[in-house]
């Protein structure tokens, strides 16, 4: 190996060695604080809205692997440019490396601001990644700086010594990644116990997705609920050590600990959560029934002044979004939920509290991990997706999608039926047309119906004809409203137009 691509390579081990070790040392004292963890979020919070809107579309569910992916492998090949500067310009070289492991520590200040343990990561990354790369490439003039050795020529190579001092670095890289991936991996979930429901709903019932299969299930099992959130390290949140701050423009602010909530009246409510960023026939809507206690009764205590316009609410994690003081108290169920389909929330959907108001897209009201409730105005505190040019007020807008027959799907000619979901949360749905090739709109059969906040499914009989064929949906809310057929990105305020899927029958 000539000394370039060897010290290529002592770079990228000593760099695999600081973030192995940062990684361990973040396992211990601060998760979110691991080195490429870090720098990801910090990626994410000023990546520009366009290039997020393009991952989220492109990407899906998948952007956070695929950015954690990017960064290790720009932070690799770095490291090894580095290396290589070591061997000509050593301090110089050196430098860069500590100044990497500094970008780390910063980006974990940024998003902790206040958890002295943050930067810790990061300056244990930096000490590791020097020592490796100063030891790997060696000096110039004496072995081991011991002036009683012959000297040696500048880049002559010590195959045998860089070898040895490579499998070390390497196996400090592996091992301490290792044993910090599996100390940060998720412990099992506490158990806690849900109150039982002040009001409750009849016993769920299964809507169309037992007979008709292929349609969205009525409400979505936990485990297949679409997840999405800025998050790269889900909080993990004791139940007995969270707490709820109600303050700002309040006349009694006032702090709700775990116990205390468990010891409020709680609802339940079915209620179909969507996500701005939807595509239109997209899978960023779900729909189950939240457990929890009403938002108005705790804004009520706590004595909002009438000067407050938006509650601007806080996650653990520090993420912020603001709602409307009108959509939390004006009869709907805006809850405080800690129940999701008869189980206490998952980590990854909020554990152990997180708001949900039917009508609203989640950026701007289903605060995941929420820890504090602050009464303001719009126009004294933006909150984090507002600051990124999406729509400050966001009611969801009615929408439909065909979840069967599946877009290119081939089917043998016969009976069957197109069927799907259809969504106008606190409006409700009043019917859904369905146009085959160039027909007429016809109606659909709708399924059970959950209530104004919950989606509905529907289903219309089709006689398949060989050929190619193609289906829209489009859906009426109870305004009387059809769905437009304009066609809208996500961006700013949601997707519009109908969802048109293609099959093939032969
Ligand atoms: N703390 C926190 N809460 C959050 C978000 C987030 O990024 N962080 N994303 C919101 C968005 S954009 C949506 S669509 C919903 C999604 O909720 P789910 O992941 O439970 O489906 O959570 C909302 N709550
Ligand atoms: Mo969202």
């Amino acid at each position: 190996m000539n000394p370039t691509r060897r010290h290529a390579v002592a770079g990228l081990l000593a760099a695999a060695a600081g973030v192995g070790t940062g990684h361990l040392v973040a396992a211990l004292v601060a998760p979110h604080a691991s080195p490429v963890l870090a720098i990801g979020s910090t990626v994410i919070d000023a990546t520009p809205t366009p290039l997020k809107e393009w991952a989220v579309s492109t990407l899906g569910t998948a952007d956070k692997p695929i950015l954690l992916a990017v960064v290790t492998l720009v932070t690799l090949a770095a490291s090894a440019a580095l290396g290589v500067l070591v061997g000509r310009r050593r301090t110089l070289g050196l430098l860069g490396i500590a100044l990497l492991a500094a970008l780390a520590a910063l980006a974990a200040w940024r998003a902790a601001p206040t958890d002295a343990y943050a930067v810790l990561p990061g300056f244990v990354a930096g000490a590791v990644g020097v020592t490796a790369a100063a030891y790997l490439v060696r000096k110039r003039g004496h072995p081991f700086g011991d002036p009683t050795r012959p000297p040696v020529p500048a880049g002559s190579t010590d195959r045998r010594r860089f070898l040895i001092g490579a499998s070390g670095v390497g196996t400090v890289a592996v091992a301490s990644g290792a044993l910090g991936q599996s100390l940060a991996a998720p412990s099992a979930q506490e158990t806690v116990t849900l109150p039982a429901p002040v009001r409750r709903l009849p016993a769920p019932t299964p809507g169309l997705e037992t007979e008709r299969v292929g349609i969205s299930a009525l409400r979505t099992p936990n485990a297949d609920f679409y997840r999405i959130d800025t998050a790269l390290v889900i909080p993990r949140i004791r139940a007995a050590e969270w707490s709820l701050r109600i303050d700002g423009d309040v006349d009694n602010p006032f702090t709700l600990t775990w116990a205390e909530l468990l010891a409020l009246p709680m609802v339940e409510a079915d209620i179909t959560l969507t996500c701005v960023s939807n595509p239109v026939g997209g899978e960023y809507a779900g729909s189950a029934r939240w457990l929890g206690t009403p938002v108005r009764d705790l804004l009520a205590r706590a004595g909002v002044r009438p000067s407050a316009d938006q509650i601007l609410s806080t996650s653990d994690d520090g993420m912020t979004i603001s709602t409307p003081v009108q959509a939390l108290t004006d009869g709907r169920d805006a809850l405080l939920a800690i129940g999701m389909n008869g189980r206490p929330l998952p980590a990854s959907h909020g554990f152990p509290a997180r708001l949900v108001v039917p009508g609203l897209y989640g950026f701007v009201s289903a605060t995941k991990w929420v820890t504090r409730l602050t009464a303001t105005t719009y126009a004294a505190q933006q909150a984090y997706w507002t600051k990124r040019g999406w729509a400050e007020r966001s009611p969801i807008l009615t929408s439909s999608r065909i979840d069967t027959p599946r877009a290119g799907a081939r089917l043998d000619a016969g009976s069957t039926f197109i069927g799907g979901v259809a969504w106008a949360q606190h409006t409700g749905i009043t019917g859904v047309e369905v146009r085959i090739d160039d027909g007429e709109w016809q109606q659909a059969t709708l399924g059970p119906d959950a209530g104004i906040d919950s989606w509905r499914q529907w289903y219309l009989p089709w006689e398949a004809t060989p050929g190619r064929h193609t289906f829209a949906v489009r859906a009426t809310d109870a305004t009387g409203q059809s769905q437009t057929e304009a066609l809208a990105e996500p961006f700013p305020r949601g997707a519009t137009g109908w969802h048109t899927v293609s099959v093939e029958v032969s």
